[in-house]
């Protein structure tokens, strides 16, 4: 690269050289010039939040070198790239991540010293970037770690939103929705207004015939809206690789305003096309496991797609390559169907733009795209209406017919006289209006499609894509376990716990391998590590036991054992069985003698997570939880045996809080509906216990920790439809047990009994389609266990080591080399490795 600059100009710029800073002094400098020059303020003005910004500058400045040698390297070794398409990724904090990837946060910690700043403080300051919902945009999130971590040449393409997730405030035990605007200062972004891509919407098709009498197609006319990168430098962990994640942001074409318009008088008119542009990117749907059919939304998917799209193909033709050589420089994944607009954009490039035939062209594209499906939930399938379609991206459609009557073609010849199974895989839904399958036509354009977790990844080959294992053959579909990065939720959440893993391992290579982690069941039975162990995990407990007093004004003690269930609510994940469980537990509290209840082991169980703005019954059992805190946290009766907290806005930042603090936390969906979880691997890895249902990835990490380190019950996903249909058509009797929760919640002792009347008759008369009734037998004699596994500390604290010694598998690290070994074929960049981050 540095060949073609002529030698005296070459000689300037590397004299010049940036190196950004080496040591504390260095630090300090950095963090000085900044407070004084790019913030324009000085010592006696620089508060916690100026000490963040300059600190995350002078950070950012070390990162983007990096990003540069990075993009570089990848530049001149031209070897195949990844591209992860995400409409999500659930980054949260950044400061705290590049401190430690660099290996440079013992530095920053006594610079800030030196400066008067507290690290803990500085890192508080910082805003989430919550581009995500929950599992899906976390998932991506980790990915992106162990991507650079692992030295692969890699881009992350998602939305800039303006809006994240929403912020969750609890009112009067009601959930109320307040807009994040996050981006007031964001120094972890580089806009480049220089990288820029006109979209195009709405328009009309027409047809030519060019000079060899082939037919042409030319989408003309309609709305154009430019899209604007903006980038986002993501470190690895002791590596200096340095990838990029970019993110659109959506403007008008024409620039700031119609001048015509504005000197007409025009004034508010000529900003409005500005306001229509900026919309598309202003706002993440916040839906988990739902998909609405929202214009807006549609827009979002094709206006990232293609811009995405545009920049790897104007990558790719730099390298002049023959366009058959396409797959084998670029691999697309496709996280879940959102993105699936792509496999027609880029059909159309070459088609339209290109000029290459048909099947040479979806050669190209099939062999390019990979399809990962997170989700069996009905609901969360993608379809978008034929006529929305039409009108926005004419040209699409008739693609999409295209490769719909191919595909078709191409099964009756397989399987000739099966009408119905063209029906059934048919990417073309015959519903009134009709609608395009978005999975079908992921599948059909894919070489691979993977499910997340091993019971997932069989179900969708025995359930919603059956017919296509029957069409394509089983090994176009695949199982990818799902994994977390244990830099953020190991050593950045929980450092002394990491501290002390490392003190037995010979050091941090755990993290980079995460099956080092075996070493610690060497000293399973050592005395001073063990009581180490338990001193982190009380530590961690108090930490947030001072978090629940300051955000919901409860006390709770820290020695009590603490029962955490935190992730989006939703009646597929139960946490209405939770809260009917707890209410159980307090009725039989209730019920004892004073001598009775001092032989109980005390609780507080835990809860947190969002409900999807228009999801009613979510919300409703938020109140619940809510309402019954409430009581029982007001109960002289009870006192510390049993409180009930729900933490309000969960995200990523406070899970870091959350989680090392468990002791038992809840994985308890339906069987057959979780597709894998990442929260389950979290707590585990982080000495806490779970209890859970035979459903994702809790049944490997069973398989990896042993039966007995985990407490499961419930049903099993082969039985859940017979016990559906018997509900359905059969008699239904509601266990005893239950049926008196609900007598109680119906005489009024939690308040309002109207508000709960739905989460009651939801089992009792609509079918029970959760499984809430059947399970909660078991679900109570399960937590019965774990109490009185919890008395027994030495034990508890024996499974606890044992099963994080176990947790190897559960990296992302694993994860991403099984994709980019079985699905990408991408190999890792040589780097020199850094010294000891
Ligand atoms: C989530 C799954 O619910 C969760 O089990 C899994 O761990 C996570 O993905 C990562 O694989 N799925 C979704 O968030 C999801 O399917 N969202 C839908 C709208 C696509």
């Amino acid at each position: 690269v540095e060949a073609s600059i002529p030698e005296p100009q070459r000689e300037a710029w590397l004299k010049h050289q940036v190196s950004g800073f080496k040591d504390k002094d260095g630090f300090e400098s950095e963090v000085v010039r900044h407070v004084e020059t790019t913030l324009a303020r000085s010592m006696f003005n620089c508060d916690e939040s100026a000490a963040y910004s300059a600190c995350s500058l002078a950070f950012r400045d070390r990162l983007i070198l990096e990003w540069n040698r990075t993009q570089q390297r990848q530049t001149f070794v031209d070897s195949k790239r990844l591209y992860y398409l995400s409409l999500e990724f659930l980054m949260g904090r950044a400061l705290d991540n590049a401190m430690l990837n660099i290996g440079q946060k013992d530095v920053a910690k006594a610079g800030l010293a030196d400066l008067g700043f507290r690290i803990e403080d500085v890192i508080e300051q910082e805003h989430d970037a919550a581009l995500g919902n929950g599992g899906l945009g976390r998932l991506a999130a980790c990915f992106l770690d162990s991507l650079a971590s692992l030295n692969y040449p890699a881009w992350g393409y998602g939305l800039r939103y303006r809006y994240g997730i929403f912020k969750q405030e609890i009112i009067d035990g009601y959930q109320v929705e307040v807009p994040d605007y996050w981006l007031d200062f964001n120094p972890w972004e580089f806009p480049r207004h220089d990288v820029t891509v006109d979209i195009q919407f709405f328009g009309i098709v027409r047809k030519s015939t060019n000079e060899n009498g082939r037919t042409v197609s030319h989408w003309e006319g309609g709305e154009i809206v430019k899209a604007v990168a903006y980038d986002v430098p993501i470190p690895g962990y002791a590596t200096p690789s340095t990838n990029n994640l970019r993110l659109w942001s959506s403007t008008a074409a024409s620039g700031e305003f119609d001048f015509q318009k504005f000197n007409n008088g025009d004034y508010e008119s000529s900003v409005a096309e500005q306001q229509r542009a900026e919309t598309i990117s202003a706002v993440l749907y916040p839906n988990d496991n739902l998909e609405r059919g929202k214009e807006l939304r549609l827009k979002q998917q094709y206006f990232w797609v293609a811009a995405s799209l545009y920049d790897i193909v104007r990558r790719f033709k730099k390298s002049k390559r023959p366009w058959r050589e396409f797959p084998d420089q670029v691999a697309i994944q496709l996280n879940d169907t959102h993105p699936t607009l792509a496999v027609v954009e880029l059909q159309r490039i070459l088609l339209d733009l290109e000029g290459l035939e048909w099947d040479e062209a979806w050669s190209i594209v099939t062999n390019t795209f990979g399809y990962t499906n997170h989700t069996v939930l009905p609901e969360a399938l993608e379809k978008w209406s034929v006529p929305l379609i039409q009108h926005l991206l004419p040209r699409h459609l008739q693609i999409i017919y295209e490769i719909n009557l191919y595909f078709l073609q191409s099964v009756e010849r397989k399987f000739p006289d099966d009408r119905e199974l063209l029906g059934r895989v048919s990417i073309i839904e015959e519903s009134q209006p009709k609608m395009v399958r978005m999975a079908h036509l992921a599948i059909v354009g894919s070489h691979k499609v993977n499910g997340v977790a091993e019971l997932h990844s069989d179900l969708i080959k025995t359930t919603i894509f059956k017919d296509f294992v029957t069409i394509f053959g089983p090994d176009k579909f695949t199982n990818v376990t799902n994994g977390i990065t244990p830099r953020r939720w190991l050593h950045q959440a929980n450092p002394r716990l990491s501290e002390l893993i490392s003190s037995k391992t010979g050091g941090k290579d755990f993290l980079t391998d995460l099956n080092e982690l075996n070493k610690v069941e060497l000293h399973v039975n050592d005395k001073a590590f063990r009581k180490e162990w338990a001193a982190i995990k009380l530590a961690n407990k108090e930490r947030l036991a001072k978090h629940i007093k300051t955000s919901a004004g409860v006390t709770v003690d820290p020695t009590a054992l603490f029962d955490v269930q935190v992730k989006r609510i939703h009646e597929y994940k139960r946490q209405q069985l939770n809260i009917f469980g707890v209410i159980h537990r307090y009725l039989t509290l209730k019920a004892m003698s004073p001598e009775e209840r001092k032989e109980q082991q005390p609780r507080v169980s835990i809860f947190g997570g969002k409900a999807a703005p228009g999801y009613w019954m979510a919300k409703q059992i938020i109140h619940l939880i809510n309402s019954v805190g409430k009581v029982v946290n007001n109960d002289e009766d009870i006192g510390d045996l049993l409180k009930v907290v729900f933490l309000e806005d969960y995200n990523v930042s406070k899970a870091e809080i959350i989680i090392p603090a468990s002791d038992i936390s809840e994985h308890i969906s339906t069987a057959g509906t979780e597709a894998s979880g990442t929260s389950n691997m979290k707590f585990v890895l982080n000495g806490g216990l779970i209890i859970g249902t035979c459903d994702g990835a809790n049944i490997e990490i069973t398989r990896e920790i042993g039966e007995n380190n985990i407490f499961l019950f419930g049903n099993l996903a082969e039985d859940v439809e017979d016990l559906r249909h018997a509900h359905t058509y059969g008699s239904h009797e509601i266990d005893p047990d239950l049926n008196r929760v609900f007598q109680e919640i119906e005489k009024g002792t939690f308040g309002s009994t109207q508000d709960f009347a739905a989460l009651i008759s939801a089992v009792r008369d609509h079918g029970d389609y959760y499984l809430v009734s059947d399970d909660f037998h078991s679900y109570v004699e399960t937590q019965a266990l774990v109490d009185e596994a919890y008395r027994n500390q030495e034990e508890w604290i024996t499974k606890c080591i044992t099963s994080v010694a176990r947790m190897g598998f559960f990296s992302s690290d694993r994860c991403i080399n099984e994709y980019a070994e079985g699905i990408w074929n991408i190999e890792p960049l040589r780097v020199e490795k850094e010294e000891g981050a």
